[in-house]
């Protein structure tokens, strides 16, 4: 039998896509520290991707910039999946939030510049439209229960169907998601980091109340999710998702921290309230045995934080096998980029099931000119070419980097605690 005849070199590479000419890192700060790639191809097309990661901006920035941008100059931008692989397992050093962070970036403008290069919007390209739009989640939060439910009234009003529920807690001095003074919370906002006090005893005494307090206003139509955090012991979560049954919540977010995945056993053996956790993860290896051993409800990794669409579509069908679904997470610190790309793998991945939304500041939002958008509790991505999110490069100068911390939070013996 003949052999079939093999593709001389020059035939393959006829069958190349346009080569990354440029890439560069852009830090700018227009309310808080934002990293973006920018990459550009031969064939003058360019693609943006979010490589923020709060705090830790310029570990980012010097990843790239040092050890990625001089690998990609030259490679086939069309190569997305092979430019993944290339990065993670070609460097020998995998996973960790900077590296992926960084891939995330690459990942992110590489796919932006493929559904330029198709003339279509980026969930074209991933399997088109699963859903009208993308179902989001909204912060209320307020310094007592009046104030939480002014602010839980306010954004039904805005046409919110589902609010995150935060409040202080009487008797401690910071709880977690409640701003610091009147404006929206924010919560990088020091240039070192301030130091908050936290009892969870107290907290798990009063968040039945608060739950029953909003229920018993807004009554069980308004999904209401709640967020944990991380302050809390395995057998803590577990009571406090037990007391918080009865008022159906849609999910309880972070209630122990998740590095031992085997710890949402305990939680899950005492408690039907539905569980998220995964904003800090970054690969499906850190969720794999929470997965399939179906621990949690919702995963929350995100397009950031977790090697881009490509690693997030992964994570999503895996999870998908085992009936757990998709809730990104958004807060101010990803970029609007991330949000952009976020919300067209929301509205193409069928285990979809919620999105975060914290709106950006007016000057993150003029620095990075975006088409989407927001109407009757569902975003919209747009329909422009790519993810449809772009930086202004002029007005992001004019925003230099500033070091800005997370809080970090003690017990009130002085024992350092989880933030
Ligand atoms: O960088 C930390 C914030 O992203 C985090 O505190 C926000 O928990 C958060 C959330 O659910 O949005
Ligand atoms: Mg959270």
């Amino acid at each position: 039998m003949q052999e079939p005849e093999r593709e001389t070199t020059q035939q393959v590479a006829s069958k190349q896509g346009a080569r990354i000419v440029d890439a560069r890192v852009i830090v700018t700060c227009p309310g808080r520290n934002f990293v973006t790639l920018k990459i550009t191809t031969s064939d003058g097309v360019y693609g943006v991707g979010d490589g923020t990661l709060n705090g830790r901006e310029l570990a980012v920035s010097a990843y790239l910039q040092e050890h990625v941008v001089p690998c990609l100059i030259g490679r086939d931008a069309d190569r997305i999946e092979d430019t993944w692989q290339y990065l993670y397992r070609g460097a020998y050093w995998r996973r960790g939030p900077v590296t992926m962070a960084a891939i995330a970036a690459v990942d992110t403008a590489l796919w932006d510049i493929k559904a330029k290069g198709a003339n279509m919007p980026l969930y074209q390209l991933l399997g088109g439209r699963g859903r009208d739009g993308v179902t989001v989640y909204c912060h209320a939060n307020g310094h007592d229960l009046g104030e939480l439910c002014e602010s839980v009234a306010q954004h039904v009003e805005l046409g919110y169907k589902a609010v995150r529920v935060q409040c202080a807690v009487p008797g401690v001095a910071d709880a977690y998601g409640v701003s610091h003074g009147d404006g929206p919370y924010e919560p990088a906002d020091g240039s070192v980091p301030r130091e908050e006090v936290w009892s969870t005893a107290k907290y798990l005494r009063f968040a039945p109340k608060m739950m029953e307090t909003v229920r018993l206003r807004f009554g069980f139509d308004l999904a209401l999710l709640h967020d944990g955090h991380h302050r809390m012991t395995p057998i803590e979560a577990a009571s406090l998702g037990k007391s918080l049954e009865e008022f159906r919540l849609f999910w309880l977010e972070d209630a122990t921290p998740a590095e031992n995945q085997q710890a949402f056993r305990l939680i899950r053996q005492h408690t039907t309230t539905p569980l998220a956790v995964g904003e800090v993860f970054n690969s499906i290896f850190d969720c794999q045995q929470l997965i399939s051993e179906q621990l949690i409800d919702y995963i929350r990794a995100t397009v950031v934080h977790a090697g881009g669409i490509t690693h997030m579509r992964r994570i999503a069908s895996f999870a998908d096998l085992y009936g757990v679904k998709t809730g990104s997470h958004g807060p101010t610190d990803v970029s609007p980029i991330c949000m952009g790309a976020a919300l067209h793998f929301d509205l193409s991945v069928p285990n979809f099931g919620i999105q975060e939304h914290m709106p950006h500041c007016a000057e993150t939002d003029e620095v990075f000119p975006h088409a989407y958008r927001f109407k009757d509790g569902l975003m919209h991505p747009g329909e422009s070419a790519g993810h449809g999110v772009d930086i202004d490069e002029k007005l992001a100068a004019r925003f230099p980097y500033k070091r800005m911390y997370l809080p970090v939070a003690r017990l009130e013996d002085g024992s350092m605690h989880n933030w």
